[in-house]
């Protein structure tokens, strides 16, 4: 053999052992890595070290695809889409990435060979909780859709290092524990030290005259930090593509003052950089008062400036000038968190990058493009103009400056409508002044969305209804959708083999609208059978893991009805706690001759600052004490509440439940993406007609869905003609009896007063209308326990609801956006 040969075929082995896919390559890759990483031999290795190993095997096939995609994307000057985001929700990423990249089954035989306990390596991980709930689980989603889709794509947001707290539960009470993901080092993470970006605060602005003698402003800040980018390879499902996600941290610029510390000033030396650092440290959780959120704003503005930053760099390099910047790019603005991003890409083009004002505005209009989350008004964000002026003041120049043009444009069109003006301006006048952020960010997109059918109406015709007179063709509707590979098949292997099985290929994992596949063998009984026992071996292995978290047994024969999603009165909890009550009184009246044995679970996290979502964590721990406890009802029914809902827990219950509960009160949930991941595991649904609710009813079938309470026009109304929750507490005896028994101190070792606050809000407020829908609720559940007893009716129904969730795959929404918003087309990557 010649020494050119050699050499290439030692090439071809050493890239195999790396990267390639057999089971001998994956063990002696994981060994070397376990050896050359971590420095370990098996005897000694801790299973961390083990999940450690098995982290950089898969990396390292996944960087040979991302340095691929990353070359293609350069060279064919992909159109790319950067999805800017404060939060994403990512769920642990062992068992994803080697579903994507179709290894899974030999990774688990190659684990069983070098004896190793496969599941408890995956175990390992924790999860990076870098956001709250739906809108941070969403941009993990789509960061899969976006790589499975082959569309070019970087996530960009923040690196907290706290991300969201982790829930226990202590005498019933959530106490917050700080998350600390980073503790035992990030397997997935490169940092990338020298894609750095300084981050400007503070100071002031004064206007100079360039070489050419134009008048031109600068900002002279008080303060200034340094983004460190940290990327993580982000892979398609069964495709090359890899995309990125780059995660900011903020750092001093100097870290180390040594001129104070030469002088003695030790703490002084090193203050600036845990000041700087701060900014990255940890992710605010949700509906948290406005106080005290200076910070939140410095987050804001730091991962804005620094993807921005970075765009036109990657700009510049790859593409050239900036004048086609819009071309190369679209951005979308997850929620109004990064609606800064308008005034700062200004502030770029103009004061870095010397373009005019008109050029700049046309570039910025034409980039971005804004989702809206919620109606909520607490959860539509403004910040005080006397904080911006402080912080961040040429941004504040600059955004009275896109309002003057905004409004004498509206005063054009609607001469004399002096109220419309004042409606729509950035900043609300009344009280102390505001910049409303919800308006920047329309503004300066070209397209805004809501994220389900209804929401998305009502984002046109309440919210936004001044700016959809004025824009129509701006408004659109791209209802969410969830990942099939982590809710189906990393959650629920067991149901994905099935399905494989069933449809006669696994490409429904690609293009979920295969599962339709399903609907013709609906009603086999041979599927029917093997159907349930998926179901109850997910029952079975949840109870097995509650017992063990919680000490509660559960029966896995029993009715599994589940809520899990953050606590929020809007969500009613509370309405499912009544129930709960309801069937309690009548066990203990005997009024029930034949009941349907249920199980009530719950999850999820409230806001450490929200005291009515704390105390109904803490009554629905206090009814689970009693019922549990009860015998004369223990057999039918058991309460029980997992703490700590996240990615990982919530993967252990979409598979296991039976009915699923989505009772929002109609117009307030925007879409929901739980309803989703709970139909796709084959749960049934109770719910209102609310966010993609409707849409998932329509798709299942209205005869294979629990649907009770008022339309978003019934609530409407109801508000309208003013709501009186009291005329509900005397006017149904059985609603009434629930209350009074929370009052009567039974959950409560005697005190009367502990549930005064929840129960004396629901019968002088109730501003989510718990008691206007409690009745239709109530009699909706018992036609749940009617239909649960014809068993093989149920099966169908349960066989029906995932095939028929084809649509709601996040590959779909993703499509949606690439085509009517983004205007971009997928670049496969060919290995
Ligand atoms: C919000 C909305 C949900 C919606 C998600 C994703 O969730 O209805 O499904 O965003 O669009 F409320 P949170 O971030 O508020 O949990």
């Amino acid at each position: 053999m010649s020494k050119a040969k050699a050499s290439e075929s030692t090439s071809v082995e050493r890239e195999h052992t790396r990267t390639g896919m057999s089971k001998a390559a994956l063990k002696q890759d994981f060994l070397d890595n376990l050896f050359y990483i971590q420095g370990r031999f098996r005897e000694v290795a801790t299973p961390h070290d083990l999940y450690m190993a098995a982290a950089f095997t898969t990396r390292d096939r996944l960087l040979k695809r991302w340095v691929k995609s990353a070359q293609a994307f350069k060279t064919l000057h992909a159109r790319t889409l950067c999805y800017l985001s404060a939060e994403f929700l990512l769920g642990p990423h062992l068992a994803n990435n080697l579903v994507n990249l179709g290894i899974i089954e030999t990774s688990q035989e190659a684990g069983q060979e070098l004896d190793l306990d496969f599941e408890a390596i995956l175990e390992e991980e924790e999860e990076p909780g870098l956001g709250n709930g739906g809108l941070g689980r969403l941009a993990a989603c789509f960061m899969d859709s976006l790589s499975t889709c082959q569309i070019p794509a970087i996530g960009y947001g923040i690196r907290y290092e706290f991300g969201i707290f982790d829930q226990a539960i202590e005498d019933g009470w959530q106490v917050e524990k700080s998350d600390t993901w980073l503790r035992n080092g990030n397997p997935w993470e490169i940092p990338r030290p020298k894609i750095r970006f300084p981050v400007l605060y503070g100071g002031h602005t004064e206007q100079y005259r360039d070489q050419n003698g134009e008048p031109r402003m600068r900002w002279v800040p008080s303060w200034v930090i340094d983004g460190v980018a940290y990327d993580t390879p982000i892979l398609g499902y069964g495709v090359g593509n890899v995309n990125l996600l780059r995660l900011w941290k903020a750092e001093a610029s100097e870290s180390f003052d040594f001129q104070a510390f030469n002088v003695g000033d030790y703490y002084g030396a090193v203050h600036a950089k845990i000041e700087a650092e701060t900014i990255s440290k940890v992710l605010y959780p949700n509906d948290e008062p406005e106080a005290g959120k200076e910070l939140r704003l410095k987050q804001q503005h730091f991962f804005v400036s620094c993807s921005l930053q970075d765009m036109i760099r990657l700009h510049l390099n790859t593409v050239g000038p900036l004048d086609d910047f819009a071309d190369k790019f679209a951005a979308q603005l997850n929620d109004t968190h990064p609606a800064l991003a308008v005034a700062e890409l200004m502030r770029l083009l103009m004061d870095d990058h010397g373009m005019t004002w008109d050029r700049s505005w046309e570039m910025t209009q034409r980039t971005f493009c804004y989702t809206n989350h919620t109606l909520l008004p607490e959860a539509l964000e403004t910040w005080s103009v006397t904080l911006f002026e402080r912080l961040l003041p040429r941004h504040l120049e600059i955004i009275y400056e896109i309002n003057r043009r905004f409004l004498d444009e509206i005063r054009m069109r609607f001469l004399g409508d002096e109220d419309r003006v004042r409606r729509m301006s950035l900043i609300a006048e009344d009280g102390e002044r505001r910049i409303r952020m919800a308006h920047l960010a329309v503004v300066g997109s070209k397209a805004v969305n809501g994220v389900a059918k209804l929401h998305s109406e009502l984002v046109k015709s309440t919210l936004f209804k001044d700016f959809n007179a004025l824009w129509p063709e701006k408004f659109h509707n791209v209802t969410n959708g969830v990942t099939p590979r982590r809710f189906m098949v990393v959650s629920n292997p067991r149901l994905a083999r099935l399905i494989t099985e069933c449809c006669g290929h696994d490409d429904w994992i690609r293009d979920l609208d295969r599962v339709r596949a399903l609907e013709s063998h609906a009603e086999s009984s041979d599927l029917q059978a093997q159907w349930k026992a998926v179901k109850l071996a997910a029952k079975r292995d949840l109870t097995e893991w509650l017992k063990h978290v919680t000490g509660v047994q559960l029966d896995p024969a029993a009715m599994f009805d589940v809520q899990a999603k953050r606590i929020h009165e809007y969500k009613r909890q509370h309405l499912n706690a009544l129930h709960i009550i309801r069937c309690y009184q009548e066990l203990k009246q005997g009024l029930l001759k034949d009941p349907v044995p249920r199980a009530f679970i719950f999850g999820g996290k409230a806001a450490p600052a929200y005291f009515l979502a704390k105390l109904i964590i803490k009554l629905i721990n206090a009814i689970a004490e009693v019922v549990n406890n009860d015998p004369e009802v223990n057999g039918f029914m058991r309460v029980v509440f997992m703490p700590d809902f996240n990615v990982k827990t919530g993967q252990r219950l979409y598979p296991a439940a039976d009915l699923s509960e989505q009772i929002s009160l109609a117009g307030k949930e925007a879409s929901g993406t739980g309803n989703m991941k709970f139909s796709m595991n084959g749960a049934l649904t109770i719910g209102t007609l609310d966010g993609a609710n409707l849409e998932i009813r329509e798709a299942v079938g209205k005869e294979n869905f629990f649907l009770f309470g008022m339309t978003a026009e019934d609530v409407l109304e109801k508000q309208i003609e003013g709501y009186r929750p009291w005329d509900y507490y005397h006017g149904d005896h059985e609603l009434k009896a629930d209350i009074d028994l929370i009052n009567s101190g039974l959950f409560s070792h005697g005190d009367t007063k502990l549930f005064r606050p929840l129960t004396d809000d629901l019968i002088n407020h109730d501003p989510f209308m718990v008691l206007a829908d409690y009745r239709a609720y109530i009699e909706c559940q018992q036609r749940v326990s009617e239909a649960y007893r014809d068993q093989q009716h149920w099966v169908r129904m349960s066989i029906l609801n995932v095939a028929r969730m084809g649509y709601f795959s996040s590959d779909r929404a993703i499509r949606e956006y690439a085509k009517n918003i983004w205007g971009i087309a997928p670049t496969p990557i060919d290995l």
